[in-house]
């Protein structure tokens, strides 16, 4: 037969040996077996009381005892109190069961883990939970055509290029130095780093590049901070940074992205402490505090660094169920359609205290340029329901057609700058986007003036390609000029320079979306060529002094805009419509993709609360 005891527990009970001289009788076993359950139900106890001793000591026993030192019966009694009070614990722990015992310490345990968590919740944003869904269009079909596939893919590998040289010398920092080959550090986004990183998420990921994808994502989990002493622009912040994370988030669903951008425009919010609201150009997003260019007309904040918050604001809203963000920017509009604009021009600088005007600088270029854009696009991005968004576009193009634009001798159509009344005939690079931002907003143009806008769009990427087309390099320069016999050339020596900008590469694809005239595609890949003749280095991709002169001297910078717009349009450009369609997506001003909340699902449907 099996025995059915283990062989020590057998050992244990097995009979005693034969009685013998120094053998104990039946009832002195008895004694002794009584004795030595006591004493082990004693130690048992002591083991659960003694805790709770030491904690009465620390707390409130030894308060106690140190306030009767001071003096005082009542003291005394509080004392003989707390003891009985901690006898009686003790004594029912001893008459609780072990088992029992055990359970009320696992339940304290949970307690306090449960405490635990708590707290360390409470320290995040609390953001609703939100069920994600596949957004339409976050990658689309191979294009049909080998020779168009082939410029896609050769699109792809610059993408490569400027990646893993970025990785290679400059990883975790703002950008990269291609020919130094080694980090580069930008004052506008203060000690916050990482620029290059956020800035190309989307690109990765709509270029399927899923390892790099997945380093970026995990870099931001791991390293992205903002709790740093730092004064950044806010401008520069909100479109690279929240909306790089915002992109990220839609086309990925990745909850690490939407966490970051919700924490990171919370850290913005005090920039709006100003008398009017209108924002502050820089912040600390430490301590809070706020201040403008000290260059800017009189203490002013900039229109196109105030006026380009507002797509991203939105879906900061949107994502995090707080009203807060959009409130903000909805104010900016306030308190611009209040005041009277010269002209109907908005001038580039307002002054955040008084509310007024500074110097009445106009332009569709820098300090202007976005403000304009952001107008169109909350219109669009609202599935068109902003109506005073779109009522401020119209009328602000309307009055940009009447006072700055106009067309040269040699019949290119450009937009000068006005300056107090008087036009400056000059264009700069930046204003190039125009042409991308007229033809997109053709659609909704009033008084049948749809044709009218595309005409236009189409106009300023010619002018644009030429400013290109007539440099050695075939590669546009910072600003050129309309006087003096010339006609898109750059005249002064500091306005010949190129640093990777991306918007006539932009107004190309816009372009080409819109009317399919090949003639973008050809201009684009021009620029391809370009770049890789006078651009690509071995350590990336740097910037030009001049682009008139037949050997490059190369500015050592590979800004972070070029991994997220200019090779992001380049690809846009050699790709079928099906990828991020213009129905289901706006650009912000730094090409990250951010979804139309279409009114026919509530902006809601998503939403899981
Ligand atoms: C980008 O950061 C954005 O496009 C911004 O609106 C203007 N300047 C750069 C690129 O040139």
């Amino acid at each position: 037969m099996k025995p059915l005891l283990l062989p020590r527990t057998r050992l244990l009970l097995r009979a005693p040996p034969a009685a013998g001289p120094g053998a104990f009788r039946l009832t002195e076993k008895f004694v002794l077996l009584l004795v030595f359950s006591a004493f082990i139900t004693l130690c048992f106890g002591a083991i659960f009381f003694l805790p709770d001793s030491s904690k009465l000591l620390s707390g409130p026993v030894a308060a106690a005892a140190v306030a009767a030192a001071a003096g005082g019966a009542g003291s005394l009694e509080r004392i003989r109190a707390d003891h009985e009070r901690a006898l009686r614990e003790a004594k029912e722990t001893l008459q609780k069961l072990p088992e029992e015992i055990r359970r009320d310490i696992r339940q304290d345990k949970e307690k306090l883990l449960q405490d635990a968590r708590g707290r360390k919740e409470a320290g995040a944003p609390g953001l609703p939970q939100r069920l994600f869904r596949q957004p339409v269009g976050a990658v689309g079909q191979e294009p049909s055509d080998p020779a168009v596939r082939q410029k896609r893919d050769k699109i792809k590998e610059m993408m490569k290029h400027a990646w893993d040289n970025y990785k290679r010398y400059a990883w975790g920092l703002n950008e990269l130095k291609p020919i130094s080959k080694q980090g580069h550090s930008s004052n506008l986004f203060g000690n916050i780093q990482g620029a290059t990183i956020v800035d190309a998420l989307d690109t990765l990921y709509i270029m399927e590049m899923k390892e790099e994808f997945k380093e970026a994502k995990e870099w931001v989990e791991k390293n992205l901070d903002f709790n740093v002493n730092a004064e950044i622009s806010v401008f520069e912040v909100n479109i690279r940074f929240v909306g790089g994370l915002l992109s990220a988030y839609y086309l990925s669903g990745e909850e690490i992205f939407r966490k970051k951008a919700v924490e990171l425009g919370e850290k913005l919010l005090p920039a709006f402490n100003t008398p009017t609201g209108i924002p502050w150009a820089l912040l600390n997003i430490k301590s809070g505090i706020g201040r403008n260019w000290p260059w800017a007309s009189g203490g002013s904040s900039i229109l196109a660094e105030f006026g380009t918050l507002h797509l991203e604001f939105v879906h900061l809203s949107h994502l995090s169920g707080n009203p807060v963000f959009a409130e903000k920017v909805m104010n900016i509009r306030k308190v611009l359609n209040r005041l009277d604009k010269p002209e109907g021009l908005y001038p580039n600088y307002l002054n955040p205290s008084s509310g007024q005007w500074g110097q009445h600088h106009v332009s569709i270029g820098g300090l202007g340029d976005s403000f304009y854009e952001y107008l169109l696009k909350a219109w669009l991005m609202t599935d068109k329901t902003d109506e005073e968004g779109k009522k401020m576009y119209y009328d602000a193009v309307q009055a940009i057609e009447t006072h700055l634009i106009r067309k040269s001798s040699g019949g290119l159509t450009y937009i000068a700058e006005w300056k107090g009344g008087l036009l400056e005939h000059k264009m700069g690079h930046l204003t190039c986007f125009a042409g991308g931002m007229f033809a997109l907003g053709a659609d909704g143009a009033p008084n049948d003036r749809t044709g009218h806008h595309i005409e236009l769009g189409a106009e300023i990427a010619r002018t644009c390609h030429e400013s290109y087309d007539r440099t050695s390099m075939k590669l546009g320069p910072e600003a050129f000029r309309f006087d003096g016999g010339v006609e898109a050339i750059a005249t002064r020596q500091n306005e010949k320079y190129y640093i990777l900008r991306p918007e006539v590469i932009e107004t190309y694809m816009y372009m080409w979306r819109l009317t399919h005239d090949p003639k973008y595609r050809q201009w684009g890949w021009e620029a391809v060529e370009a770049l890789e003749k006078h651009c690509r280095v071995d350590g990336g991709y740097s910037g030009i002094r001049d682009v008139y002169n037949n050997h490059e001297s190369h500015d050592d910078v590979q800004q972070s805009f070029f991994l997220s717009e200019t090779l992001k349009y380049l690809y846009l450009l050699f790709s079928e419509d099906d990828l991020l369609p213009f129905e289901h997506w706006v650009f912000n001003t730094e090409a990250h993709p951010l979804p139309v909340l279409h009114k026919d699902d509530g902006n809601k449907e998503d939403d899981q609360k």
